[in-house]
């Protein structure tokens, strides 16, 4: 009997593979990942408490491989195919975003793994969303699309009858698993050959550039592949100086001392050259689908913090003015997030962030309330990573990349059930994957704490 190889590992595999073909593909990401590394050493030379917190958690080792990717695709056995492809690698599909009310006619999930071991040997996510068709108001046009779709398709046989034996094997085997990174990667592949006429491809880009981007291509091309920065406003600041056009806001919570949540800033996609079937100058044009994006993770909030940034974040800003942020946006923003308790111990009293505990000293009374097993020194409180995306951000992130101004208004949908169908299986709640993850540390360190005792 062949062992089988474990999910992380094929992740592991998989995001190198991934990250290896990106850099060929599009050579600024191989310049935004080593500012990132730059500026990466820098924080944690500066900061060695900072370091020190973060070994202690795990996560210094995750940093340097970290990375999040995007695609895009156009039907729901599309959408299904991946869920198992990602499957294989420990991945699932973690929240539900719709971005139709911001004026992009998809909505999306992220899979990612969910448990924390496998989120501390490599937390790989993919940003995945579904065009929604039934937003183009062109019914001709609709067809069309549909039909082009239906022909198409985006994985190899020898990637989908992997898929299948590791479903039925319960794994791969270490050959099977190589194979497996080599025929997926395929899927994500750039092709710089439509696979329509230039006029259709025109029809369907005037209707929303992000329909040409999926109807009209092989496959998904993965569409940026995201570094994690300790310093988004360092990593943002040197952009330029390496030849990346900087989208002018950076996303999310304005900066803080204990980071929350997400912050992301991109650079402006790539104009690249495609060729449609046919011959002579119509069959030459240009695309623009990939970009570069660097992120900075900080703690997850509760529904309840989360409902404060939200309200927060609509004081200054928008789903429908995503991207469009105006003058003084960033004042604006941290006058706002003055609302926002800024210490972790203000986050944590009140209820509004995720930590995990664990046990440090020995305590009189091992079930004693948290507050009074932290001032005993017997817990210590470490933030839990924000693992997720934001919709505002995401949309902000969409619009940057679509090329700016134009904005399409859709009916703000919200169609959760549709896509779930679609996938062919429910998504996880992220905030009850946080509060799992909080008990459980909590479960732990008490049990810790009554061994001690009892020793
Ligand atoms: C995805 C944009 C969203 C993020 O980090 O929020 C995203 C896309 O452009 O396909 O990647
Ligand atoms: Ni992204």
């Amino acid at each position: 009997m062949t062992a089988f190889v474990a999910p992380d590992e094929i992740r592991g595999r998989f995001a190198r593979a991934m990250s290896e073909m990106y850099r060929q593909e599009v050579p600024q990401y191989g310049s935004l990942v080593e500012l990132v590394a730059q500026v990466n050493g820098q924080v944690l030379a500066a900061r060695p408490q900072l370091a020190q917190a973060m070994a202690r958690a795990g996560e210094l080792e995750r940093l340097d491989v970290e990375r999040h990717g995007a695609i895009r695709v156009g039907t729901a056995q599309e959408l299904t195919t991946l869920r198992r492809l990602f499957a294989v690698m420990g991945m699932e599909a973690v929240g539900y975003y719709d971005l139709s009310v911001a004026g992009v006619p998809v909505h999306s999930t992220a899979f990612r793994p969910v448990a924390q071991a496998a989120l501390r040997r490599n937390p790989f996510r993919v940003f995945t969303s579904l065009l929604r068709l039934e937003l183009i108001a062109d019914e001709a046009l609709r067809q069309q699309a549909q039909a082009i779709l239906a022909r198409r398709r985006i994985f190899t046989e020898r990637a989908l009858a992997l898929v299948s034996r590791c479903e039925q094997a319960g794994g791969l085997s270490d050959s099977d698993a190589d194979a497996f990174v080599a025929e997926a990667l395929e899927t994500f592949r750039w092709h710089g050959e439509a696979t329509v006429d230039a006029e259709t491809y025109e029809r369907l880009h005037r209707a929303h550039r992000l329909i040409a981007d999926v109807v009209c291509f092989k496959g998904p091309h993965i569409n940026h592949l995201t570094p994690r920065t300790l310093d988004i406003d360092a990593a943002q600041a040197g952009m330029p100086a390496r030849g990346m056009d900087a989208k002018d806001v950076v996303e999310g919570p304005p900066r803080r001392a204990c980071p929350i949540l997400l912050r992301q800033t991109s650079f402006k996609a790539l104009e690249e050259a495609v060729c449609f079937p046919g011959a002579g100058d119509a069959a030459r044009g240009t695309h623009t689908a990939r970009f570069g994006e660097i992120e900075q993770r900080g703690v997850a909030l509760t529904r309840k913090g989360r409902a404060l940034y939200d309200e927060l974040l609509a004081q200054v800003r928008d789903m429908a003015g995503a991207g469009h942020a105006g003058a003084g946006y960033a004042q604006r923003l941290a006058a706002a997030f003055e609302a926002f308790p800024d210490s972790h111990e203000a986050m944590r009293e009140q209820g509004l962030a995720f930590y995990r505990y664990v046990a440090t000293g020995v305590a009189a009374d091992a079930q004693a309330p948290v507050d009074a097993l932290l001032a005993a020194g017997a817990l210590r409180a470490e933030p839990i990573v924000y693992e997720d995306f934001l919709p505002v951000s995401a949309a902000g992130i969409f619009q940057s990349n679509l090329g700016g101004e134009e904005q399409k208004r859709y009916q703000a949908n919200q169609a959760q059930q549709a896509f779930q169908a679609d996938l062919g299986a429910r998504v996880h709640d992220e905030i009850a994957l946080y509060q799992a993850l909080q008990d459980e540390s909590l479960a732990t360190a008490r049990a810790a704490l009554r061994q001690a005792v009892a020793a």
